[in-house]
Parts: structure tokens; sequence; C-alpha cells
């Protein structure tokens, strides 16, 4: 265009807008023309599935679903009525397939519109995109090299050997003084961050673990590709173990308590790991960190009972951690970590995240649960109250109540839990799916998530792999299929039938998150992001005041640039309830 006359630009950009207003949404992706108005689930269904494509817009009213490879008509169907929806004013129909069961790749066609993403309709249709969920933990271990043979093109040297960190002067104690050296090795990196923080490895691990208590049989199979693949354990627990090592040196010897992080006083830069040298801190002990590390240790010394042989004494190491962590609690009900007040007192201040919780009852309850469910004293529950009566709030990392009803759940018969406590614990979560449930015919999306403008917080699309988890815990209680249909709609919410059109796992769907706010994705100079990651999703706050999102609605408010630590970071306690959420599905899929 050199040396245009302003006229003829103005003329041609003016063209340009035509053309792309004729063609709309649609844009090439993957080589072929793929209908943006038209979403659904990228990956596919399983043969027997409700499976479901949202048309937006109010014209049009049929559509057809098609061979992807021939372009043969193999169904005709009418689109629903129009749907409103609650965030954006937006109408839209549904296109409901489920009658077609027969394998293959298939694409839906609204003549006027186009052709949706390809998907697939096969059993076993959520086998890679579960491994790749458990194997993105893989990719997030710190202190080891990632060798090509299990991370592809994403091999990396280590980072953070962290065999050498430093005591913060918010956790000097008998034998640590300011500035003494602790070992502090593996575990998970959090997020798009290098830090690691116990109370969100917690909930973290306590999910994956959780999923290996309600699926044994499936784990044995659940295989990814790491370096402890065929060692006899599955890799759910290996990896798991990975993590867990670390959490056990998190734990100060002199009195039971743990430290709530291990952390550089600031971020570290959007560079590889290795390249980080910034001296690493253990800071302040506190009862939301002491009390999530005693619920993981509770629930893995109990997991790690059975592999005796390939783990010897870790179980028994586990229950003495989780023994000495209660001791403390007790000591300590209620000692919060307020970084701002810790950073008054002692240098150098640490400004990474917070993750300061206010509020530690629901952190008794998940530790007393586990407590229980590995010593099977009643002790553990005085003083402990469950609240059923109140609604069951959704786990997060600072709400972990709910896991502690899951496990009571999970061990009431071998427990011989009085059955008015089990009861009121089952009561609830059944109240809570029924409450997802309400309307679902009238969500434009047809998900549970979204029905409440609440659901599009920081890190959205873990609120709706978490509902989907509560929503197998009620099909589980009750048998009745509309729970795992619904937490199946949460699935395809996540993989692509939602109101920004992306499939959010890294690696996946035809239109792919590719700009996460993940240090080596950005930094290692590979234009694929490394797969298996969740993307947090939208979250309307738009704190990180990127200048890229196309929306304020809040199911659109999503941009997927790495400035966007506030809808497209990933993080471990996000990725988890998806690997649970992914398998789950799987493994119900298998016992039908
Ligand atoms: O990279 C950080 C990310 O992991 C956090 O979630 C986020 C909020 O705490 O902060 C990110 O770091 C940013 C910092 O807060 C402000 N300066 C720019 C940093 C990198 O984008
Ligand atoms: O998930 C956390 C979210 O609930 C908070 O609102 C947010 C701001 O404090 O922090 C999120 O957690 C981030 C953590 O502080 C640092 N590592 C990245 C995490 C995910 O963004």
């Amino acid at each position: 265009m050199k040396s245009m006359h302003p006229f003829f630009l103005f003329k041609y950009q003016f063209r340009l807008l035509i053309i792309c207003a004729i063609f709309g949404l649609s844009q090439p992706i993957s080589g072929q023309n793929v209908e943006e108005a038209i979403r659904l689930n990228q990956i596919g269904f399983y043969p027997n599935a409700q499976k479901i494509a949202v048309v937006l817009g109010e014209k049009e009213t049929a559509f057809e679903l098609k061979d992807a490879a021939t372009g043969k008509t193999v169904f005709k169907g009418k689109l629903s009525e129009p749907r409103t929806n609650q965030h954006s004013g937006k109408i839209s129909r549904i296109a409901d397939f489920s009658s077609i069961r027969k394998a293959g790749k298939y694409v839906v066609e609204v003549p006027s519109l186009g052709k949706s993403a390809p998907f697939e309709i096969k059993n076993h249709v959520y086998k890679e995109v579960a491994a790749a969920s458990l194997k993105g933990f893989y990719y997030q271990r710190a202190s080891q090299e990632l060798p090509e043979k299990f991370a592809g093109k994403w091999a990396r040297p280590a980072g953070h050997p962290d065999n050498k960190v430093l005591i913060h002067a918010s956790a000097v104690s008998n034998g640590r003084v300011e500035n003494s050296v602790i070992s502090s090795t593996r575990g998970w990196y959090d997020a798009g961050d290098y830090n690691k923080y116990i109370v969100n490895s917690g909930i973290t691990t306590g999910t994956l673990l959780s999923l290996y208590e309600d699926y044994p049989s499936f784990c044995e199979n659940f295989i990814t590709n790491i370096p402890e693949s065929n060692n006899g354990v599955p890799d759910l627990l290996d990896e798991a173990l990975y993590n867990l090592r670390w959490m056990l040196t998190m734990q100060d010897p002199a009195d039971g308590g743990v430290y709530h992080k291990l952390t550089n006083p600031r971020f570290d830069g959007m560079i590889m790991p290795d390249a980080c040298k910034n001296p690493r801190y253990v800071v302040q002990k506190g009862t939301a960190a002491t009390l999530d590390f005693v619920a993981v240790m509770a629930q893995s010394a109990r997991i790690f009972k059975n592999f005796e042989n390939k783990f010897p004494g870790l179980s028994d190491s586990c229950v003495t951690a989780a023994v000495k962590g209660w001791e403390w609690a007790k000591k300590n009900p209620a000692v919060l970590y307020h970084q701002d007040e810790m950073n008054k007192k002692f240098n150098p201040d640490v400004v990474t995240g917070a993750y300061g919780d206010r509020d530690v009852k629901d952190e008794w309850v998940w530790a007393a649960a586990e407590m229980y469910a590995l010593t099977k004293k009643q002790d553990y529950l005085k003083d402990i109250n469950f609240n059923a009566d109140q609604p069951m709030p959704l786990p997060t990392w600072s709400q972990v109540k709910t896991l502690g009803y899951y496990t009571m759940i999970r061990f009431a018969e071998e427990l011989k839990t009085d059955p008015a406590l089990t009861n009121s614990l089952k009561k609830n979560i059944v109240a809570f799916a029924d409450n997802l449930l309400i309307d679902l015919e009238k969500q434009p999306y047809h998900t549970v998530m979204g029905k409440n403008a609440k659901d599009y917080s920081w890190g959205s699309s873990s609120v709706a792999a978490n509902q989907g988890i509560a929503l197998l815990y009620a099909f589980k209680l009750t048998k009745n299929a509309k729970y795992v249909q619904a937490a199946q709609g949460n699935l395809d919410y996540i993989l692509g039938r939602n109101a920004t059109g992306y499939c959010f796992l890294t690696g996946f769907g035809s239109k792919r998150v590719m700009h996460p706010h993940h240090r080596p994705s950005v930094a290692d100079g590979i234009a694929d992001p490394v797969p298996g990651l969740l993307s947090g999703g939208p979250n309307p706050a738009q704190q990180d005041k990127c200048t890229t999102y196309t929306s304020k609605f809040a199911d659109e408010s999503f941009t997927d640039d790495d400035c966007s630590y506030a809808s497209n970071e990933i993080a471990i306690n996000w990725n988890a309830p998806m690997v649970y959420l992914s398998a789950a599905l799987e493994a119900l899929s298998e016992m039908k």
C-alpha cells in the first residue's frame, strides 16, 4: 500500500470492512472456514450423550448434521425457540442432534451461516483431553528437567532447584533463624508464575487424589507418559507425589506449623524457569496452609498405605506430618496470612500471590473430615460444624468445606458415620445440584455454568469444572443420569460451547487459546503454548487492565492475550478439577 492517496486508502479500507462484514464472524481455522456463530464442544461427544450446539442469532430456524469428510447430510433438525442471554442480551437457539449415535466425524451446518468446527462422536472421546490435562501438571514441575522424551517440543532445562531456600523474617522459629537455608525442592509451579503456594497446592492435590479414590480402577490405565510411568503406580499418584514431596518440606520441624508459601519477593519476569535466579523464601506459617496440608497428608496416608511396597514408610510419614500439623493448628486455630500487615513488619516485602484467606472454618471442616477418615477417631469431629443446613459452597482455594463433605460421603459406610450427619451432607450435595439445574432449559448455552453472573469470577473455567464435579457426586448419590448430563454440559462449555467460542484447554479445539499468561509459553519461542493447561476464562472484573478485551459482558470478558492474567492465566487449582471432570466422565462412560 506504499504511497497510496489518502482517498484510495480510505476506499481500500472501506472495501476491506465490507468484505469482513459479509463474511461476518467466520475466520479460517485449521485450513477451513469455521462459522463462529455455531458454538459447540470442539472435541466431541459420546455416542449416547446429549449433543447440542448453539446457533447465535434469531433468524435461522433449521440446521443439518453432515459427515465432515463427505459432506453428506446425516440429519436435519429444527432449532429450538430463541433464548435470550442474561449477560449480553444476545439471542441464540439450540441445535439438538442427540439422536445421532453413529461414530464418525461431523460438522453442524446452518445453510445461510456455514459450518461449525468439526467434532467426533465416539467412545472414549475425552481420553486425550483427560490425559493431557493431567500431563499439564508434569509441565508445571519445578526443580526438574523436562526432556524431549516426555515433554516433546516443550522440553526445557530444570528451573528453581529450591535446594537453598531462605527463611523469611516472618518465618523464624526454633532452629531456623532469619536467612538460614532449607531445601524445599520439587512441587508444581502454581500457575503462570513460578511460586509455590501451600493453600492452592492443597485443594489441587486433594482434588486429584479424590479422583483416584472415586475412580480407582480407571486411574490404573490413565497414562500420561511421565518419567515415573511404568513404575507400577498410577501416573496420577506419581504426579501427585511429585508435589506431595515438596509439601512435606514446607512443615516446620520445630512445631508442625506449615509455611504459607515458597516464593520470590516479587514475580519473576516473563522468562524461562532456568533463567530465574532470584532468591526464594519460605514465609510465615498460617492456619489455612497448615490445615490444607493436614487434609492432603491424611488423604495421602490413606492412599499410599496401599503402595507400601513401592514407597516404604511414605504413608507413615504422611500420618506423622498430618498429626503434627493438626496439633499446631489446635494451638493456633486462626493465624491468618495478611500479606500487607506482614510487609509492614518484615523485610523484604513479598508481593506475589497472597492467597490470603480471611476465614478458616472451612479448612477446619476439610482437615477434620480427612483426619477422621484416616483414623476413624470421632474425636476429630468434635467442635467441627459441618453447617449442612446452609447452602453448600463450591470448592475454591479459599473455601474447601465441600471437599470435607465429599470425603465424609465417600467413606460413610466404612466409617459407620452417624447417619444423621451423612444424610444431611448428602441432602446438601443433591440440593446444590438441583439448584444448578433450575432453568437449565432457558440458558443460552444450555449449561448450568453461567446461569449466575457470579460464576464468572477469576478462574471461571474452574467454576464450570467444579460444578461438574458436584453434579457427578449428586449422580453417585441418586443414580439419576440428569446430573451426568449437566456435568457433561459443563465440559461442553469448557471445550467450546460458550460465549467466547474458545476451547479453554490449550492444545485442543479449533478455536484455541494460543497466548495464555504462562511464563514458559510466553518465553520458550515455540508458537504453540504448553498443552493441557486450562485457561482461567471470562472474568468481567478485568483486573489486569489489558486493552485487548473486546467485550465487558460477563460471559464474554476474555482475551487470548498473555497480558491477561485475570482471564487467560492457567493455574493448578483450575487444572485439577478439569482432570477430575474429564477423567470421571471417561470412567463413567466405561461403566455403562
Ligand atoms: O504473573 C503474575 C500472575 O501470575 C498473577 O496472577 C498476577 C496477579 O497477582 O500478577 C502477575 O504479575 C504481574 C504483576 O501483578 C504486575 N506486574 C506485571 C506482572 C506480570 O504481568
Ligand atoms: O485464583 C486467585 C484468585 O482467586 C484471586 O482473586 C487472584 C488475586 O489475588 O489470585 C489468583 O491466584 C493467582 C495467585 O495469586 C498467583 N498465582 C497465579 C494465580 C492465578 O491467577
